[in-house]
């Protein structure tokens, strides 16, 4: 059940937390400012041990095990991370950077537990092959906090709390828009390709089967291939230029489940001759994507990504909330849901309903995306 008060609590929090915490290049020029230990090798002693954000260990020590560096989206989370938990503020964070392999992130846990951290907080990349080394988490005492994604475990009393996106909602919401927008414009036929995220992945899971259900309820769309794009934006394009070789000017939808992939199918389509739009009535393919970062937002106001549905990215300040109120004592949720957004490049659909619940769709404008706090 979600818990809007609480979320809306966390987002007011969050919104005067992260505020001047936000920032960051977009890995859509390739850079990324966070500087980043990885197992396997810290970038500055050379040992396989994760980063410490500061020197010794001092105030509530906590472990962070981040899925890596894929994303704009992933470079503001782990912003957000870093500037919550920072030495300043009391915290020692030991920050590992997995370079999406599973096995790097079971690495850091354990080298979390053999450091004893008050706290564990596991970005996981992808739901399962959890329950070993959860269940010596659990044995050596040290709270664990999922973030973002989720796992998918034996006995969730594994971890103590998660705080992250209910994903199926967002593909749910994102089609909805979908229906909304092509019958405004009297489109019954949609050829729709989907760039998935990460197999594996609550997020990937969930936004897939938003689609794939909506193809099924939607007579005259037609799901032309799945392929995954490992949530970037280079193999978001070679995707992308698979499907063009594969199907061509039949597309006419472009899913792609987070900016970094849009980023890359459009520099693909566009460098094929066809024309990325709005406007399906004049065989312009229409681009979708998930997370609203400032680098997909600029591309929904230049009429490049047609909707974007977001994915919130700020956790610092949730997973803070988190860990306060277990310092104090107190009970957490087991799971919080964050509010979320979705925004499109005109005003032609101003709402949406999925189920019972309806959702108000945000025109961009300049003012919205630097009225926003990633
Ligand atoms: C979603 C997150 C996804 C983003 C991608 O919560 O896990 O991973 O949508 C990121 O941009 O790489």
């Amino acid at each position: 059940m979600k818990k809007k008060f609480l979320a809306a609590l966390m987002c007011a929090t969050l919104t005067v937390t992260t505020l001047a915490g936000c920032g960051g290049d977009s890995a859509k020029d390739g850079k990324n400012d966070i500087p980043t230990s990885q197992t396997g090798g810290n970038e500055n002693t050379g040992d396989d041990s994760p980063e410490n954000s500061g020197g010794s260990d001092s105030g509530i020590v906590i472990g962070f095990s981040q899925v890596g560096a894929e994303s704009d989206w992933r470079t503001a989370n782990t912003e957000s991370m870093k500037s919550t938990f920072s030495e300043d503020k009391g915290y020692t964070l030991k920050f590992d950077d997995a370079q999406q392999k599973q096995e790097n992130q079971i690495k850091a846990i354990r080298s979390f537990i053999e450091q004893d951290v008050k706290y564990i907080v596991l970005a996981p990349v992808t739901e399962t092959g959890w329950d070993t080394v959860l269940k010596e988490v659990k044995d050596a005492g040290i709270p664990l906090i999922i973030v973002d994604r989720m796992v998918e475990v034996s006995d969730d009393s594994l971890y103590t709390a998660w705080v992250g996106s209910n994903f199926k909602l967002e593909g749910d919401k994102a089609c909805a828009w979908l229906k909304a927008y092509a019958d405004a414009q009297g489109v019954k036929e949609l050829n729709i390709v989907d760039i998935q995220g990460t197999i594996g992945a609550s997020a990937q899971i969930g936004r897939s089967q938003g689609l794939e259900e909506a193809v099924e309820a939607n007579e005259g769309w037609t799901l032309l291939a799945q392929q995954s794009g490992e949530f970037t934006q280079a193999k978001g394009q070679e995707v992308m230029e698979s499907f063009i070789k594969q199907y061509g000017d039949k597309i006419n939808v472009v899913y792609c489940e987070n900016d970094n992939e849009a980023f890359g199918a459009i520099d693909a389509l566009t460098s094929a001759g066809y024309t990325v739009g709005t406007d399906l009535s004049k065989g312009e393919v229409l681009v979708m994507s998930f997370d609203s970062t400032n680098a997909g937002m600029t591309d929904v106001l230049s009429g490049k990504i047609v909707c974007n549905t977001e994915c919130n990215p700020l956790h610092g300040p949730r997973v803070e909330e988190i860990i306060k109120a277990l310092e104090a004592g107190n009970e957490v949720e087991k799971q919080q849901y964050v509010e979320e957004e979705i925004f499109a490049a005109g005003d032609e659909v101003t709402s949406i309903t999925v189920g019972d619940d309806s959702f108000d769709v945000t025109t961009v404008t300049q003012e919205v995306i630097d009225g926003r706090a990633y």
